[in-house]
């Protein structure tokens, strides 16, 4: 007893001084750079897609002359936001593809960048209260079990099996009459994917550039030739627009219109509480997705404000909605405290898909348009853009996604397997 007291006060003790004088051995997870004149490929946004296409255009395809920008610091946009919901259950066989990909990438991510990136299968339902909805279900079930990925619809009892926590009688406002059960869905620690792309890029001769804006593209004779930046300017021949809530301002720098609207999109947390949900419980008619970290805290989202904006500021109306909503699910969390609640910015397309791929601009690529889905897409949107840039032609996993399918009226319409509804 006396002993593990003891090393119960060295570990607090030993905490306390590495928190106040940082240890010399710890070296920088990323290192910072002049700027060259001069960059291979240069990346605008230093979230999950940028940080890994960067990463994988150096990995899989030795490119390393390769500059990341971000206006302000990596991870700090929709990449730091967000709920961290993993997932493939998409409505659509060229969504649930892709998803299924960067799944199986996110599943591997921690041996691939050596990072611990807490990645948690927990099982995800996405509840259904009426018959419009469960059909909706049925309809997700067989075109993910079409593509192989594990995904049914279960029944209330199992549900209840599950989550004992929610409220499956009949006797509710909305009762929980099934659920489309994705047992492979879970979550993750943003910060750390972040943090991982960013430091295994860095390993591989990547450039990260944090707070440097970028104010301006030029194009010469069709191709992209230069990225003007607060820091100074950038010859290239390769742009991507890797950003979120500014993406349809880059792209216009270089001339490329995008049918975008951002609209924010605000999460809370609560104070941290002993392990209870297992599972991530979304339901579209009530607005709201919750999971459990693996702190205790639980993370709630809902739909995105009902109006385009660049505010990343929480409102009370939304908390307000939010536990009310939650409640009328789980009654029992009545005397939980939130914490506390912040916006990302989702970049919305007319299909609810994301615009991926070349442009009419030659040399000007964009990863961009991700509406609600953007985090749970950073490994494979990476891999696909790395492989795009390198060989010149779209990666067969966005063939769907270009930017020309709005001129050939062939959408991709994505909606009915939002988060919750837009
Ligand atoms: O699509 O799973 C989702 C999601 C979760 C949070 C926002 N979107």
């Amino acid at each position: 007893m006396a002993t593990r007291s003891k090393s119960k006060r060295y570990s607090a003790f030993a905490l306390l001084r590495h928190g106040l004088r940082p240890s010399q051995d710890w070296p920088r997870a990323w290192r910072e750079h002049d700027l060259r004149d001069r960059y291979d490929v240069v990346i605008i946004g230093g979230g999950v897609h940028g940080l890994a296409c960067a990463y994988y255009l150096a990995a899989n395809h030795g490119i390393t002359n390769v500059a990341v920008l971000d206006k302000g610091y990596l991870g700090g946009g929709g990449s730091g936001r967000n709920t961290a919901i993993l997932r493939s259950n998409y409505l659509t066989p060229e969504g649930v593809r892709f998803y299924d990909r960067s799944m199986e990438l996110y599943r591997n991510l921690a041996a691939e960048l050596n990072y611990n990136v807490m990645f948690s299968r927990r099982g995800h339902l996405t509840l259904a209260h009426n018959d419009s909805s469960r059909r909706t279900m049925h309809w997700r079930a067989e075109v993910n079990k079409l593509q192989g990925v594990d995904s049914s619809v279960i029944d209330p009892d199992e549900i209840k099996k599950l989550v004992p926590y929610l409220d499956t009688s009949p006797h509710t406002r909305y009762p929980i009459m099934g659920a489309l059960y994705h047992p492979p869905g879970g979550i993750i620690r943003h910060d750390a994917v972040n943090w991982g792309y960013a430091r295994a890029a860095d390993a591989l001769g990547v450039h990260l550039h944090q707070r440097t804006e970028v104010t301006g593209i030029d194009v010469q004779g069709g191709r992209v030739a230069k990225v003007r930046t607060t820091r100074g300017d950038i010859a290239t021949g390769a742009v991507l627009n890797a950003t979120a809530g500014w993406s349809s301002l880059i792209s216009d720098m270089a001339g490329v219109r995008m049918p975008v609207t951002t609209s924010p999109l605000q999460a809370a947390v609560t104070e941290p509480v002993r392990p209870f949900l297992h599972s991530v419980v979304v339901s579209g008619t009530l607005h709201v997705y919750v999971s459990q970290t693996d702190r205790g805290e639980l993370v709630f989202g809902a739909s995105v404000d009902p109006f385009t904006s660049y505010s990343m500021r929480g409102s009370l109306d939304f908390v307000e909605g939010l536990a009310g909503h939650v409640l009328e699910l789980m009654p029992a969390l009545s005397k939980m405290r939130l914490l506390r609640q912040w916006a990302g910015l989702c970049d919305m397309t007319p299909d609810y898909s994301p615009i991926m791929g070349p442009t009419p601009v030659d040399g000007f690529y964009v990863d961009v348009g991700w509406g609600t889905y953007g985090f749970k897409a950073g490994p494979v949107s990476g891999e696909t853009m790395a492989e795009t840039i390198a060989t010149g032609r779209p990666a067969e996993l966005i063939g769907s996604f270009g930017l020309d399918r709005f001129e050939r009226g062939e959408l991709v319409g994505e909606k009915g397997a939002a988060a919750v509804g837009h």
